[in-house]
């Protein structure tokens, strides 16, 4: 049977390719394939989302590319004073613009215009400016705006969202190390690698002579933090052997410099090290070099191709596999709305606005069900990593990805293998200097069977007083959205799951190259030998999200329902005397707090509104339900992760949702682990949180206990983590009973032939899947089967 004649070329041509393709390769070959589909009524999912009317425009939006062009020339127009160089002739010492992204609405300046009539809130520009050009240089953040830019836009510095006490000031060591500081460095680091060149060469075969240098054959990595509180500037350099998997072939051998601000001829050497010695000078590595202490035991396979994420015969293969795998497929046709323009969805009940940002990537907005508000705003707040081993890059490297616009890295999925054939994909867009880079088809929506039936039930049987059996069951699906986020080494895989019972689901996965080590022996407590010469690091991975509930308005409570164990006595049980049993011990949560899931889940967690009560008179709420993998970061006092990641420190958080505290995290705070530009344990300064508009931080991710299986790359089957949102008696029953997606079987025992009743509320599975040519498949699930034996 052919479906999408278009995607399946396509999924066969990507096969096909190997090696890395070029950029926007995928592009092209998507491009072609749906140039070449054949539509002639083949398959039932062809053909565009239906068209849906937001009701409000989206005030959540992205800032439109003439805004970024207009406020990228109202900036380098000398009449603001700003004194700004183009970053492509800017130095170090120069004020230049780093990126323009959106800045967050005023949660008090929208609702009034989404659920009023209220003026549109105004849109303002989120400018980085590097100004190396002051007497004291740093990085500074400002809001531009309203837009479109006329003669009331103005500039002012972005302080608010920042509670460490500089506001959007960020010191010029601790800000984001951009090609202009690397530049800087570059020399002393070819330098004192030149002078060792002959140690490398003889140890691995290879030499750093400069990033340019025609002979260099090894590569160099550096990561984050470079800064404990910016007062100085450090770079623990690993190298590595080149080629399309270098983060899995790193050699022993590390470069320890100093480099603190502006001037190279403050730079300094602060040691080599390999062998898991340390040596402050060349002359110290030298010596142990001459009298033979540093011999490599062993040596990277660079050729047979192992790390590459391509066909590997030799691994045998499997009976059926030429065939194509099983795939999920809208066959009625799509079953949500989009209104592209707004960036609006409508499916099964739901409603929800998205947008897309440089550093958060998706988020989504005012997510509704059947017209009531449940979540404001959900949106990631940081990815992080952080890693351990007795080598200064493992030991050292903390990444928020922010710091690399998460955003910029969201690209092309593959459409019958990233996503289902026939998915609904956008573009994403991002600003770069006065332009807009787009990457194509970068967010997909989908509707997927869930794999399970969503609710059912079998009754009766037998000839007894109810001579019937009967059977109710409910399809079970969900419309996801998806992007993947390549952040150098790593895949991030995000998704938001609308299910058809009001429930939502927030999944991450990881899947790309482990930031690996070198193979030490000794070392098995920081992970397991995954290659010839590579060992994976031990690592966790902590995705902080931020749920701001409205459930039902904005004034909320969270409810928690303790699990505990009491001794009871009942008068009909004598025999037992006192005997335990469980209870629900219910509060409110009075205050702002971080908080972890209890151990065994014995604790259940609302967001609730106290003031709007179901039929039976309970509470509407949400609930918090744990899914995989919901973990903490392990080191809770790390000097390389110590105030700057105080997101990441526990399960879940409460908040007071204030215009003021928009995010959890700052972009560049990565550099300022002991003195943060924005600390998340400030936001706990013990208000009230009875009744009021809550925000609940969470965290998803995963301890990376890494393995061989990691190779090539980590799988995303295991490296998942999940929660869920769903009702607690926000409702007076299950939402599944006005689903059409079901069946209702009764068969009539007492008559001997089983009288049928089969009902399928006239939904059946469609006919216009099969192509002219094949045979017809006959399906009619309304005629009458022969039922003899049990349902
Ligand atoms: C960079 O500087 C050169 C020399 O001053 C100048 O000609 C050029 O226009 C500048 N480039 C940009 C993008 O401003
Ligand atoms: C403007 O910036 C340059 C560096 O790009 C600096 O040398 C100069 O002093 C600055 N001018 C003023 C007026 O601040
Ligand atoms: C948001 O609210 C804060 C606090 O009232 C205010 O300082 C800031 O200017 C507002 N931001 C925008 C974008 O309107
Ligand atoms: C701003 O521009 C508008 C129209 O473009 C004009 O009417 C107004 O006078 C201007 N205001 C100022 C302060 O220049
Ligand atoms: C590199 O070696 C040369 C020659 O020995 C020496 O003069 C120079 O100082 C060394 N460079 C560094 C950065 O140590
Ligand atoms: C050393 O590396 C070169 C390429 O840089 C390669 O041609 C040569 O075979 C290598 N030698 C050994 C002994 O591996
Ligand atoms: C690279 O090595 C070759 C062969 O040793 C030599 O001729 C050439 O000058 C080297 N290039 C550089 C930039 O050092
Ligand atoms: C962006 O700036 C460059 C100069 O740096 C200019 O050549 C180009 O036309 C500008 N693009 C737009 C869309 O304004
Ligand atoms: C998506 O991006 C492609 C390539 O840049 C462009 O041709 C297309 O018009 C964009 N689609 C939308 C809806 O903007
Ligand atoms: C229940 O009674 C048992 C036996 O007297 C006692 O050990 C236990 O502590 C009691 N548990 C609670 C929760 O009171
Ligand atoms: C919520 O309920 C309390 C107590 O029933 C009442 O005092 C309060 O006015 C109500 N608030 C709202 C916003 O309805
Ligand atoms: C149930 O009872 C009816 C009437 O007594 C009989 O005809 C029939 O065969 C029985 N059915 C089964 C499944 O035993
Ligand atoms: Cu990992």
């Amino acid at each position: 049977m052919i479906f999408t004649t278009g995607s399946l070329l396509l999924a066969a041509q990507l096969v096909a390719a190997s090696a890395l393709p070029p950029l926007g390769y995928e592009r092209k070959l998507l491009k072609e394939a749906l140039a070449s589909r054949d539509v002639s009524g083949i398959s039932c999912s062809d053909g565009p989302a239906p068209k849906a009317s937001a009701p409000k425009t989206n005030v959540w939006a992205p800032i439109t590319p003439n805004d970024n062009r207009a406020v990228w020339d109202y900036l380098y127009d000398p009449a603001t004073g700003l004194n700004l160089t183009h970053p492509d002739n800017a130095t170090a010492s120069d004020n230049y613009v780093f990126w323009i992204d959106t800045i967050h609405s005023n949660k008090s300046a929208v609702l009034p215009y989404i659920d009023g009539d209220g003026p549109l809130p105004p849109k303002y520009a989120r400018v980085v400016i590097f100004e190396g050009g002051k007497a004291e240089p740093n990085s500074q953040e400002y809001m531009v705006g309203p837009l479109p830019v006329s003669n009331t836009t103005t500039i002012q510095p972005y302080d608010y969202p920042f509670n460490g006490g500089s506001g959007g000031s960020v010191p010029f060591n601790a800000r984001y190390v951009d090609s202009v500081k690397t530049a800087l460095t570059e020399p002393l680091m070819a330098e004192l690698m030149t002078n060792v060149s002959d140690i490398t060469q003889a140890l691995f075969n290879a030499s750093y002579l400069g990033s340019s240098n025609e002979n260099t054959t090894l590569t160099s990595t550096a990561g984050t933090p470079v800064s404990f509180d910016g007062t100085q500037q450090f770079r623990n350099i690993m190298f590595r052997l080149p080629g399309v998997a270098s983060y899995l072939t790193p050699i022993d051998f590390f470069l320890l410099i100093n480099c603190p601000g502006t001037d190279p001829s403050q730079f300094s050497l602060k040691g080599f090290v390999t062998g898991s010695q340390f040596y402050e000078t060349e002359e110290a590595l030298r010596t142990a070099f001459e009298a033979g202490e540093l011999a490599q035991e062993f040596e990277h396979d660079t050729e047979s191709g192992w790390p590459i994420v391509d066909y590997k015969p030799e691994l045998g293969s499997r009976p059926y596999d030429d065939q194509f795998a099983p795939t999920s497929i809208e066959l009625g046709g799509k079953r949500y709305a989009v209104d592209a323009k707004e960036r609006y969805v409508e499916y099964m009940g739901w409603s929800w606005y998205w947008s897309e940002s440089r550093l958060y990537g998706v988020t989504f907005y005012d997510i509704k069900f059947k017209g009531e508000r449940i979540l404001y705003e959900l949106s990631m707040q940081e990815a992080m990593a952080q890693y351990a081993g007795n080598q200064p890059k493992a030991a050292n490297t903390v990444y928020h990805d922010t710091y690399y616009s998460l955003g910029t890295d969201i690209a092309t999925l593959i459409e019958g293998f990233d996503v289902p054939l026939g998915s609904s994909c956008f573009n994403i867009s991002y600003n770069e200097l006065n332009g807009t880079t787009i990457n194509q088809d970068a967010m997909c929506i989908f509707e997927t069977d869930s794999g399970y039936p969503l609710s059912r039930h079998r009754y009766g049987g037998g000839n007894t007083s109810y001579p019937f059996t009967s059977l109710g069951v409910v399809k079970g699906s969900a419309l996801t959205t998806r992007t993947i986020a390549t952040v150098g080494n790593y895949d991030y895989m995000f998704d938001v799951s609308m299910h058809v019972d009001a429930s939502i689901e927030i999944t991450v996965r990881a899947s790309g190259y482990l930031q690996s080590s070198f193979y030490y022996p000794d070392q098995g407590r920081f992970g397991p030998r995954i290659q010839q010469a590579t060992q994976g690091s031990l690592h966790d991975h902590i995705i902080n999200y931020k749920a701001d509930f409205d459930v039902l308005g904005t004034s909320n409570s969270l409810q928690v329902s303790e699990l505990v164990t009491v001794n009871v006595t009942q008068p009909w049980f004598p025999e037992l005397g006192s005997f335990p049993q469980m209870e629900m011990n219910t509060s409110m949560m009075s205050t702002e707090q971080q908080w972890n899931w209890a151990p065994n889940n014995n604790a259940m967690y609302v967001v609730l509104n106290q003031n709007e009560t179901n039929a039976w008179g309970e509470p509407r709420g949400y609930r918090l339900v744990p899914g995989r993998s919901d973990i903490h970061l392990t080191i809770l006092d790390s000097p390389w992760s110590l105030k700057n990641s105080e997101f990441a420190k526990s399960h879940l958080a409460v908040t007071k949702q204030h215009d003021t505290e928009p995010y959890s995290n700052s972009w560049q705070n990565i550099n300022l682990p002991s003195k943060p530009q924005h600390d998340f344990s400030k936001f706990f300064n013990d208000e009230s949180i009875e009744q009021e508009d809550l925000v609940v931080w969470f965290n998803l991710g995963m301890h990376h206990y890494t393995r061989s299986e990691d190779i090539p790359v980590t799988l995303f089957t295991e490296a998942a983590s999940s929660i869920v949102f769903a009702p607690q008696n926000f409702f007076d029953r299950a939402q599944d009973g006005d689903l059409k997606n079901r069946r209702w079987i009764v068969v009539d025992q007492s008559t001997e032939e089983g009288a049928l009743e089969y009902e399928d509320y006239g939904v059946a599975l469609p006919q216009c899947m099969v192509a002219p040519t094949e045979p017809v498949l006959e399906v009619s699930p309304t005629v009458n089967y022969e039922f003899e034996a049990e349902l």
